[in-house]
């Protein structure tokens, strides 16, 4: 028999509810990533509201992953977002969601008195190749500003390792590329917290603040504490320039960016030190090695620590300090300072391409040498003359330390880790520490050689993923005998490694064009490109047109699911009615399509068929479509 619950457990589990993440303004709550960030603007608004202000917060971006239950989230949540003035509505693109972001900042510019709210913050969400379309709209939005009581957070979602993506990406770069201060969370308490850091920067500073959040994080789950005032935000003193940092109107590109070049970007660095977000987690007064990380490689560096058998003790009496980065972009130079002082040598822990260690060496560079600690980072020291960069190595990846592609794991940072401290001396040859090290080496080496018998004996693991039965694109992708096609975003992109004669793929949106780029140069007289629904009313409508315009040769396979399947289903359309195959063929025909038909397993669906537009407008299928049956295909 089980033994009956502690009383105050029984009581408390009476009350839990899976809405508690939701609905308590204190306590813990049991969530998700991608749930922080639904619970996220619901804190915002309850902190506003504690000082007397009324503010509002609106949400748009787009879907993919890791971001790609995002929506749906907010869609469950909606009772409990409205009951906080928060609204979200997807955009159409990433590109236009932040449009509409950059509007919610614009509020002052209308007449005054229609105003009802005292500010609207705002969240932009999308995955990375998300970000990479938005820099253009990014970039005007931050130059212009934000309002005292709106903010602006740009979340992405990176896919370090392209599970889930046609291409490895990382936002950072481009977040910095656009002026935005980039925080890098490391669990789902720290979504909570430092977003509401982020809009307070947001606010202050007069900059959008990018939120870099990978799978690792995002998807994962943990007890988080709400509380609207856990985060004591402190507004630094700051000189702002005469009429501050926030968006006005008129206001000239150049005015623009000197606000941002000599103070948004510096009143953000003020933030940052103000409130210590950057700082040292184990330290003692005889360090002499530093490590530095931020978000996942912050995790996977404890990680490796611990794997090492080096515990927070052991670091302190071995001289090791360790510094975690909650803004990865631009790096604080007086707490990194703080960090630097006294140290010999410091390991820059980051996944993919640099943003810390190059920010740390500018920050180092002019330190008199015999202060100054070496940095390491993504390749090791060169023997003999190290004087130079990564450039001066004819190809610097035979010197790799921390490699820059894919992603980093505890066990690759342990080794680096337990190298560099042997090298120099913190783990003295022969020392106790030091044969515990090797030992805890010697197991995590025992255990991926146990990990690659695994996987060399069971090679059926590697099955690659097809069509779910009963899919429409089972058959609509197939080519006719000496045809080929180009693939493209969506379900149907495992085409390519299907027997379809289907070879290449695009970016979302770019379905079919390389064709315009090959006909003149090729005898082939035509080709097929798929394009999903989802993909055409996101952007796949102007690669018709770009086709169009070039006058070439193409079909277009347009197919019709009714969904955005590959990130879960969401209706193509942005709206619960979705966007009917009469609306694409009405479009298609003013855009110019020479011939456009209609295939279907349930050809009768479509005798005298209408759709009535969201303006109460009805339409038809336009004049000379034809409706075929599936089986008809090859014939089409
Ligand atoms: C710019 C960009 N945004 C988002 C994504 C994430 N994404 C991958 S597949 C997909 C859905 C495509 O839907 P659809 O075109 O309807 O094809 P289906 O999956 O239904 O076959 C999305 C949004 C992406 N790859 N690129
Ligand atoms: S999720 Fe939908 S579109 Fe994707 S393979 Fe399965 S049935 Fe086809």
């Amino acid at each position: 028999m089980n033994a009956p619950l502690p009383e105050h457990i029984r009581k408390a589990l009476e009350t839990v509810s899976l809405d508690d993440k939701y609905t308590l303004d204190h306590g813990r709550a049991f969530m998700s990533g991608v749930q922080a960030l639904v619970k996220l603007p619901m804190l915002q608004r309850q902190r506003d509201a504690l000082v007397g202000k009324n503010t509002a917060g609106f949400i748009s971006g787009y879907r993919g992953s890791p971001l790609g239950g995002y929506d749906q989230a907010l869609w469950k949540a909606k009772k409990h977002l409205a009951a906080q003035n928060i609204v979200f509505q997807p955009g159409v693109n990433e590109e236009l969601a932040a449009t509409t972001l950059w509007g919610t900042q614009q509020m002052g510019f209308a007449p005054q008195g229609s105003n009802r709210f005292d500010g609207v913050f705002g969240i932009w969400y999308g995955k990375g190749p998300g970000v990479d379309r938005c820099s253009d709209v990014f970039k005007h939005a931050n130059m212009a500003g934000t309002t005292p009581w709106g903010g602006v957070i740009a979340v992405a979602g990176d896919d370090h390792v392209a599970k889930s993506s046609t291409a490895a990406h990382q936002s950072d770069h481009i977040f910095k590329a656009c002026g935005f201060p980039v925080f890098f969370p490391a669990s789902v308490q720290e979504i909570l917290d430092l977003g509401l850091h982020a809009w307070a920067m947001s606010r202050f500073a007069g900059v959008w603040a990018g939120m870099k959040t990978i799978q690792e994080i995002v998807e994962s789950s943990a007890t988080a504490e709400i509380d609207p005032e856990r985060v004591n935000i402190i507004l630094p003193d700051f000189e702002m320039p005469p009429g501050g940092v926030h968006i006005r109107w008129p206001d000239t590109a150049l005015e623009q960016e000197t606000r941002l070049m000599d103070y948004k970007w510096y009143a953000a660095l003020a933030y940052v030190r103000a409130n210590r977000l950057n700082h040292n987690v184990i330290e003692s007064a005889n360090d002499r090695y530093g490590v530095i990380a931020s978000g996942k490689a912050y995790n996977d560096t404890r990680q490796a620590l611990a794997d090492l058998g080096l515990d927070d003790d052991t670091c302190r009496q071995l001289g090791i300090r360790l510094h975690k980065v909650a803004v990865v972009w631009p790096l604080e130079a007086q707490t990194t300072r703080e960090f630097a002082t006294g140290l010999r040598e410091i390991l820059v822990v980051e996944e993919k391409r640099q943003v810390i260690e190059y920010q740390l060496k500018e920050e180092l560079y002019n330190w008199r040498s015999d202060v100054r600690p070496d940095v390491l980072g993504k390749f090791d020291e060169v023997s003999g003359d190290h004087s130079g960069g990564e450039w001066s190595m004819p190809n610097p990846s035979a010197n790799q330390l921390l490699r820059a592609n894919a992603d980093l794991s505890p066990a690759i940072i342990a080794r680096a880790l337990a190298a560099r401290l042997k090298k120099r001396g913190i783990l003295p040859e022969g020392s106790d520490v030091a044969a515990r090290v090797d030992a805890q080496l010697a197991i995590l080496e025992a255990k991926e050689r146990a990990q690659q018998v695994l996987n060399a004996s069971t090679p059926q693991a590697d099955r690659l993923p097809w069509f779910c039965s009963g899919c429409p694109h089972n058959t609509s992708t197939r080519v006719p005998d000496g045809s080929r096609a180009m693939g493209g975003i969506g379900c149907h992109f495992m085409t390519i490694w299907m027997d379809r004669s289907t070879n290449g793929f695009t970016q979302m949106g770019g379905e079919g064009v390389p064709w315009v780029g090959q006909q003149p140069f090729s005898n082939e007289k035509h080709i097929f490109a798929n394009l999903g629904d989802g993909t055409y009313f996101h952007s796949g409508l102007l690669a018709i047109r770009q086709s169009i315009a070039a006058g070439v040769n193409i079909t277009y396979k347009l197919l019709y699911n009714d969904a955005v399947a590959m990130t879960g289903g969401q209706p193509v359309g942005e709206r619960p009615e979705g966007h009917s195959v009469i609306q694409i063929a009405q479009s298609l025909q003013a855009e110019g399509v020479s011939r456009i038909t209609i295939v279907t397993d349930e050809p009768e669906k479509y005798h005298g068929a209408h759709h009535t537009t969201v303006g109460g407008i009805t339409l038809k299928l336009p004049e000379g479509i034809k409706v075929q049956h599936r089986d008809e295909l090859d014939r089409v």
